[in-house]
């Protein structure tokens, strides 16, 4: 039953694929824990890449359009797929919403996926890139924990190092985790709230959109 699910949610995804590549649509999906980040990351980014590139973003959360309409007030694109009682997005539900938007040839499509380490990992949507974000209140242990996620994923951001004076989490040891899953991984470290490390994030995102 599992097995059939995934089947046919990676044929779709790599119809969704051969979509972003044919119009040269850089998607990339960004996963974590509930609250790590996603949505103010994107907050944040999305102004320093307007001007090299469009950008449209498609919201993942299983209830509220609250996502969806921070977004919306960067004055971007954007769609809320509410999942109901689904802990993830599937290519499906990509699909659907990318034939619903009027996306631009050459442009990057950000996919915000439900906040869960675990189901979004399983699940192809086309993406070019899996982007996990693990924030420093979770603890320095989650790769080794949810090792599936960091497994699949491509970029590992680590958010709220702001934070880091007031808790007990180790950047070395969290990196080393995360290389132990993954040690393809690309690594960045950021304070959404303060901006630090955000220039060299954009500046890999805005590559990636580049080279799309
Ligand atoms: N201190 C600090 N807080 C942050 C930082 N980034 C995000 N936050 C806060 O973390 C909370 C959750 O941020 P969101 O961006 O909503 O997290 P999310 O991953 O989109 O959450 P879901 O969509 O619910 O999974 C908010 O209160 C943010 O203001 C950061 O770098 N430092
Ligand atoms: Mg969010």
């Amino acid at each position: 039953m599992e097995q059939d699910v995934l089947l046919k949610n990676n044929l779709l995804a790599e119809r969704n694929r051969g979509y972003f590549e044919a119009r040269k649509i850089m998607a990339l999906n960004f996963l974590s824990s509930p609250g790590s980040g996603k949505t103010s990351l994107l907050e944040k980014t999305i102004p320093m890449l307007l001007a090299h590139v469009p950008v449209a973003v498609i919201e993942g959360d299983q209830q509220t359009t609250n996502d969806a309409e921070r977004i919306h007030a960067l004055g971007v694109p954007v769609i809320q797929i509410n999942t109901g009682s689904g802990c993830h997005l599937d290519a499906l539900m990509v699909n659907r919403a990318v034939k619903e938007m009027e996306l631009k040839d050459n442009s990057l499509l950000c996919i915000e996926n439900v906040g869960n380490l675990v189901c979004p990992a399983m699940f192809d949507l086309g993406e070019a890139k899996k982007i996990v974000i693990i924030s420093t209140t979770e603890g320095d242990d989650k790769p080794l924990k949810y090792p599936a996620m960091f497994h699949e994923a491509d970029i590992c951001v680590l958010n709220k190092t702001d934070l880091l004076p007031y808790v007990d989490f180790s950047v070395p040891r969290c990196r080393e985790n995360a290389m132990r899953v993954n040690h393809h991984l690309e690594w960045f470290e950021v304070s959404v709230k303060t901006g630090e490390g955000l220039d060299s994030l954009a500046a890999r995102i805005k590559n990636l959109a580049e080279h799309r």
